[in-house]
């Protein structure tokens, strides 16, 4: 099979997410192109899912396009402080709200829902830990193994590399062609082969698939949350305004780590970073939960399923949003916003945190 009949078969699998970009989009950004198997080469036509995080992620109109003229360089931000937590703290159970009818079409229906008490990471998982983890135990992720025998992917696709970000300097390239294949990257490389976690132990690790998160997540005896789960946390102690509303504390500073400016090459970092942040810098909240929402997405155990639509390329829920939701884009920093991750895919924006159930299922 050649590159180009493999990407077209691999689109052709991705075809179920189609009407949902096309219902996102036209929602949020009319006119936009639907990115399904324009792009045959490295870039990740194979997994529109991954890509689709950020290529639904679009918002209103009027701030779709970025201008050539506003981007020049920025200074650098001070970085907050960042008391580096640990732990993990006790989310009451209850019966409360999921889901929005007034925000994104996949947030609806909204409807109540029990859970139970559980104890979650005050932040997400970190590079630091993921490391004990995998020194532990000798595990090697997804990325770092590769596709190789996986008749699903592409052969030219099959070798071990993960999803990185790179800013396009081409404001009129497709949005998908933001997501780029990187041979050799995975958590020790975020960026590939030639980066490292020098200076990033407390970022949260990146490059981890569902099952990735889970093994680490068995290892420690815990588990991943459930979507409801996660969104109990969120929503804890929010008011109904702040669901919609970008997060912000009540002076008004960054509240997550978010982008800032015309995405996405004119990154001003208001917030204090440009990239993943070390954890517990934002987002401290009643309870002592840190960076729910933004920093990275983090994985949830919930199937992302779209109605009447087949679900042959298996997916999750992701939350929370990350550094690369802007205002003007993507803008699923909210508690009831959600994306669909591709389970065996892994990104440099996807993460996760665990939990421990009081009264375990
Ligand atoms: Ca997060």
């Amino acid at each position: 099979m050649t590159a180009g009949q493999s990407a077209r078969a691999l689109a052709a699998r991705t075809r179920y997410l189609c009407p949902m970009a096309t219902r996102s989009t036209s929602v949020l950004h009319p006119g936009a192109p639907v990115p399904v198997g324009a792009r045959r080469d490295r870039h990740f036509g194979w997994y529109l899912p991954v890509l689709l995080l950020a290529a639904l992620t679009t918002s209103p109109p009027a701030a779709a396009a970025p201008q050539r003229q506003g981007l020049a360089k920025p200074a650098l931000a001070p970085s907050p402080v960042c008391p580096a937590p640990t732990g993990e703290v006790l989310v009451p159970g209850g019966k409360f709200t999921v889901g929005m009818d007034s925000a994104l079409p996949e947030e609806s229906p909204q409807r109540e829902v029990t859970v139970g008490g559980f104890w979650m990471d005050r932040t997400e998982v970190t590079n630091a830990q993921f490391a004990v983890f995998i020194k532990a135990t000798g595990y090697r992720t997804q990325a770092e193994r590769g596709w190789a025998g996986n008749r699903r992917v592409p052969k030219e696709l099959q070798m071990p590399g993960s999803v990185v970000f790179k800013a396009p300097t081409d404001l009129g390239a497709p949005e998908y062609s933001w997501w780029v294949f990187t041979p050799g990257a995975n958590w020790r490389h975020p960026e590939g082969p030639s980066s490292s976690l020098k200076g990033r132990l407390q970022h949260p690790v990146v490059h981890v698939t569902y099952d990735d998160a889970l093994a680490y997540a068995r290892w420690a005896g815990r588990d991943l949350p459930t979507e409801a789960e996660w969104e109990r946390a969120a929503r804890y102690d929010k008011t109904p305004g702040a669901m919609l509303e970008p997060p912000r504390n009540a002076d008004g500073t960054y509240a997550a780590n978010t982008f800032q400016g015309a995405f996405p090459s004119g990154n001003t970092r208001k917030d204090g970073h440009a990239g993943t942040a070390p954890v517990g810098c934002y987002g401290a909240d009643r309870l002592g939960l840190y960076d729910l929402l933004g920093n990275v997405w983090e994985w949830t155990r919930d199937d992302y399923r779209i109605t009447g639509q087949p679900t042959d390329e298996p997916s999750r829920v992701l939350k929370g949003g990350s550094y690369l939701c802007s205002e003007h884009f993507c803008a699923r920093y909210r508690p009831a916003a959600r994306q669909p991750g591709t389970e065996n895919l892994g990104t440099s924006h996807i993460g996760f945190r665990t939990v421990r159930r009081v009264t375990p299922r």
